[in-house]
């Protein structure tokens, strides 16, 4: 086995492509925009960025070579408290630390034989690129969608800074301090975002069709949008001193009305807050901290009765300040119904353990028994729609939706205006997206406060606000440094000249990367973001690639702001939907094999293991086996694998074919080093194809090696070479169609071009027509290149040296198209069918149809393998081929196939 220098071939590819980049403007009329989600700059890459960069090369060098003008830039999303926090222990300007992380990485993500369009990278801390970000807030500022409010807010008393609720642990605690997180009341900056609501919804649709977006996104962004439509329906309280006041409470299951038990109140409700002081109880509840509470059986009975006008005359139902009930959606009061709701039946039975409940919805078709029941008999609440029962009067025997509608209509004609006794409503659980934080390492908010003037713009002319460096003295220390440095603080008012404070909040990186995607397209433009020439001719993004830990607050924000941007006219003519991302590739993680102590679970490095000779990892000096599970890559388990020393070790290309193959993009990938020497064996018997010296591609000229002659006479075949073209042929069919429109499937890529190089090796080259044998030679590198860009390209160079042709990239050429004329395939394939008897183990299971064989296949006295593919597939497309194969046994491919007599008897031996 020859040793292909790996590392030395994508060394000097890597410089010969970054020489070249210039060299080829691209002519064609369609453009292809393909973009991996920017990384965070921590200072080196992870295997999940060599995930996600491989996929997302391999996707953009596909499109380029099938035609297509295509973008595939990358940048950093270079603010962000982590750079600040890594900044103030090592005493250094985060400016200087995170520049030097890029260098570094940026260089990595080289090694990796990346296609980038490096022109247009863009750091989101540069003030180049924040300028335009400071625009973008004030855009939405004058238009009233930047607006400041009182908020409680999480904050974290030792990082000193506002955090996002998904920053906030389970037990209350911040995700990186570690710190108890409090609640407190601060002004802070929104961005309306529910003024887009109704489109950020609708247009989910448009994702969701043809599988644009993946399921598990779109439905996790509804539910976070949260559209709710229900009726508000009018309670009736009585007080201690029996005056009555009205209120309403927000259900989306009006026709569960006449099973309500009690009324429940959130803590902030103006009831739970007026009988506060009589109640040290409630005091209590409100003191401690609620968010935890939410899903809990707390709760507080307050001094009032209420009653639902229209169903019951009396004051009978209590009313309770509850923690589940939230603030800030519906009414922030709630009619429970312990019987069909799983909340209010387990608060039932903590406050009234023994007073029986009353049944009113019943799954179709079924009579209840009894229709009061006690709590503890009902094993759980029956929440699905179903029948109503006799105890809901005239809408007995209906079912849920309409009863509910029923109701609704009915209460909504009753009571004076505004005090009707229901009214249809919708709620929403989106909340405004609150931007500010109390740090320094963030887009600088372009406002100035002025005691006359309330918060004014900064003037276009005055923009970028650039951060003020850091002085020694400031380094090391908590809080937000920006509010102790005088000179940039104190400015006059850009309105009245009179002495004002500028903001010192910065912005949420969200902000940062809710429009980066923009920026690409035209990324030295200093005036705007960008222009609208660029932005109709480059916008949207095509294909977005990144993980699904994103799926919920990056893509909503994103989508938001483009639809903002949209709105403004600066991105004009969008015909499809408006949306940033048409596509998205959502990549499963990479999980590290982990090894631990089985008697204490301690997790253990690599060098306290051995293999033993039965390939069992022994725990050194001990007489153990470690237990093995795959785990996500993390220091505290030991199972990281650094991709430079792997990509060093094996180089880039096995590492990305080995990425690709061993698991389907959207699945987790474990990753298993030893394996990477299956794509190296691979690679290198495509190296023995190429050197064989009947291949000369460039030499025979590429034109005539492209597909068979439409003239040529493919009976005149024999039938190894007839069975090597109908191979190539369906690989770069099943290839083209992964790339095109089944992205998710990359792995079947790699497997379907290793069956080609087996097939074609198989075929013994010297028996091949010469024609035949270079057509499938070209398709299979050509397919390959996109995978291993630096392998091919040297195997290229060198095929193209040995015929003396002068080499230029393999990426300039196209993607194979089918090598024959759909004539040809026919004659080759034979038409029509025959019967065929299925036998397993020598057993008759079924008979069924399947293609005749070609002319050229009947001469032969062995069936050749292709046939018995093409046999095995029809077969198994079958009802009963599913049925034999796949249920009864368990068909892997690798079964023995024995196929007799010119295909009328199938034997598969398992
Ligand atoms: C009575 C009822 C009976 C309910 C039943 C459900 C089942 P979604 O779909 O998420 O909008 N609810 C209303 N306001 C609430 C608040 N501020 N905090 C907590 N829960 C609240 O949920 C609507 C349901 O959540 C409403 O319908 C209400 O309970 C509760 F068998 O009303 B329901
Ligand atoms: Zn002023």
């Amino acid at each position: 086995m020859s040793h292909v220098p790996f590392h030395d071939i994508d060394k000097k590819w890597q410089l010969r492509w970054t020489e070249d980049a210039s060299a080829h403007p691209s002519t064609a009329a369609q453009k292809s925009y393909v973009l991996p989600m920017f990384a965070y700059p921590s200072g080196s890459l992870h295997m999940g960025h060599v995930r996600v960069y491989t996929i997302s090369d391999v996707i953009a060098r596909f499109r380029r070579m099938s035609g297509f003008d295509v973008l595939h830039p990358t940048g950093w999303d270079a603010f962000g408290l982590p750079a600040e926090n890594a900044a103030i222990e090592r005493g250094l300007d985060p400016a200087v630390w995170t520049a030097e992380n890029i260098s570094k990485m940026k260089e990595q993500l080289k090694t990796m034989n990346t296609s980038f369009d490096w022109h247009a990278e863009i750091s989101t801390c540069d003030p180049s690129f924040y300028r335009h970000t400071q625009r973008l807030f004030l855009m939405l500022f004058n238009r009233g969608l930047a607006y400041q409010a009182n908020a409680l807010v999480n904050w974290d008393p030792v990082d000193q800074t506002v955090l996002a609720n998904e920053q906030v642990d389970s037990n209350g605690r911040s995700w990186r301090s570690g710190a108890i997180v409090q609640q407190i009341n601060l002004r802070q900056w929104f961005f309306r975002i529910t003024a887009f609501q109704e489109a950020l919804l609708k247009d989910l649709d448009f994702l969701s069709k043809g599988g644009r977006w993946p399921e598990r996104v779109i439905s996790q962004q509804k539910n976070w949008i949260g559209k709710s439509s229900g009726a508000r329906i009018r309670i009736d309280v009585k007080h201690a001193d029996d005056t009555i006041s009205h209120h309403y409470v927000f259900t989306t299951r009006a026709d569960t009305i006449f099973g309500v038990k009690y009324v429940a109140l959130s803590l902030n409700h103006e009831l739970s807050q007026a009988s506060k002081t009589g109640l040290p109880a409630l005091q209590v509840l409100t003191e401690g901290d609620t968010s935890k509470e939410s899903g809990s059986k707390a709760g507080v009975e307050l001094p009032y009765k209420a009653r639902i006008p229209s169903v019951s005359a009396e004051y009978n139902l209590p009313v309770f300040a509850a923690p589940y009930v939230l603030d800030g959606y519906g009414d922030g009061a709630v009619m429970g119904v312990p019987a069909h709701d799983t909340r209010d039946l387990e608060f039932w039975r903590q406050h009234r353990p023994t007073e029986e409940i009353p049944l009113v919805i019943q799954p179709l078709g079924y009579t209840a028994k009894r229709l009061y029941v006690a709590p503890d008999e009902v094993p759980e609440a029956f929440t699905e729609p179903g029948t109503l029962t006799e105890l809901c009067g005239k809408y007995a025997g209906l079912d849920s939706t309409t009863a509910a509608r029923q109701v609704v209509e009915d209460l909504s004609s009753q009571g004076e205006d505004p005090h009707k006794h229901a009214a249809l409503v919708e709620n929403w659980r989106l909340r405004d997206w609150l931007v500010s934080r109390q740090r320094y390492w963030g887009t600088p908010i372009p406002i100035i406060h002025c005691k006359d003037c309330g918060a004014v713009p900064v003037p276009e002319q005055d923009l970028p606000v650039e951060l003020p460096v850091l002085d020694a003295s400031m380094k090391g220390q908590r809080g937000n440094p920006l509010e102790k440095i005088e000179d940039w603080v104190n400015v006059p008012c850009p309105t009245c000249g009179g002495p004002a404070k500028r903001e010192t909040d910065t912005m949420d990186t969200f902000v940062d990367s809710s429009w980066y995607y923009g920026r690409f397209v035209d990324p030295h433009n200093t005036e705007e973001l960008f222009s609208k020439g660029s932005a109709v001719k480059l916008l949207p993004v095509d294909t977005y690639i990144g993980g699904v830990e994103h799926a919920i607050l990056h893509l909503l924000y994103a989508r938001f702001i483009y639809k903002f941007l949209c709105s403004e006219g600066l991105i004009p003519g969008q015909e499809r939907a408006i949306e940033p991302f048409q596509q998205l590739i959502a990549q499963g993680m990479v999980h590290g094999k982990t090894f631990s102590d089985p008697n204490s679970g301690r997790f253990l490095r690599p060098h306290e293991i051995t293999e033993s000779d039965s390939g069992r990892p022994m725990i050194n000096g001990t007489e153990d086996v470690a237990n093995v599970t795959w785990e996500k890559m993390s220091k505290s388990k030991h199972n990281g694998v650094d991709p430079s020393i792997c990509i060093r070790k094996y180089g880039a290309d096995a590492t990305r074919a080995h990425i690709l193959f061993t698991a389907p993009v959207s699945e987790i990938l474990q990753w298993d080093e030893e394996k990477i020497v299956g794509m190296q064996r691979w690679f290198h018997r495509l190296e023995k194809l190429v050197h064989h010296p009947s291949i000369l591609l460039s030499a025979l000229g590429s034109n005539s090696i492209e597909r068979l002659d439409p003239a040529d006479d493919v009976q005149a075949l024999s039938s190894e070479d007839a069975s090597v073209v109908l191979l190539t042929h369906a690989t770069v069919q099943s290839v083209t169609n992964t790339f095109t429109s089944d992205i998710y499937s990359l792995n079947t890529v790699i497997s379907d071009l290793i069956k080609l190089t087996n097939g074609i090796s198989g075929a013994t080259l010297e028996g091949l027509n010469q024609r035949v044998a270079n057509i499938a030679v070209y398709a299979l590198m050509r397919m390959t290149a996109p995978i291993a860009p630096a392998f091919i390209e040297e195997l290229w160079e060198q095929n193209c040296l040995r015929g003396d042709v002068p080499h230029k990239s393999i990426f300039s050429l196209t993607w194979p198209a089918s090598v024959m004329t759909s004539a040809q395939e026919e004659e080759l394939k034979g038409s029509g069918t025959m019967p065929c008897t299925v036998q397993i183990n020598g057993r008759k299971r079924f008979t069924t149809q399947i293609p005749r064989p070609s002319p050229q296949e009947s001469k032969r006295t062995k069936p050749s393998k292709a046939r018995i593919t093409a046999v095995m597939d029809t077969v198994l497309k079958t009802e009963d081929g599913q049925h034999w194969l796949r249920h009864k046994n368990n068909w892997t491919g690798e079964q023995r196939v024995i196929l007799v007599a010119g295909g009328k008897i199938l034997n598969v031996v398992f």
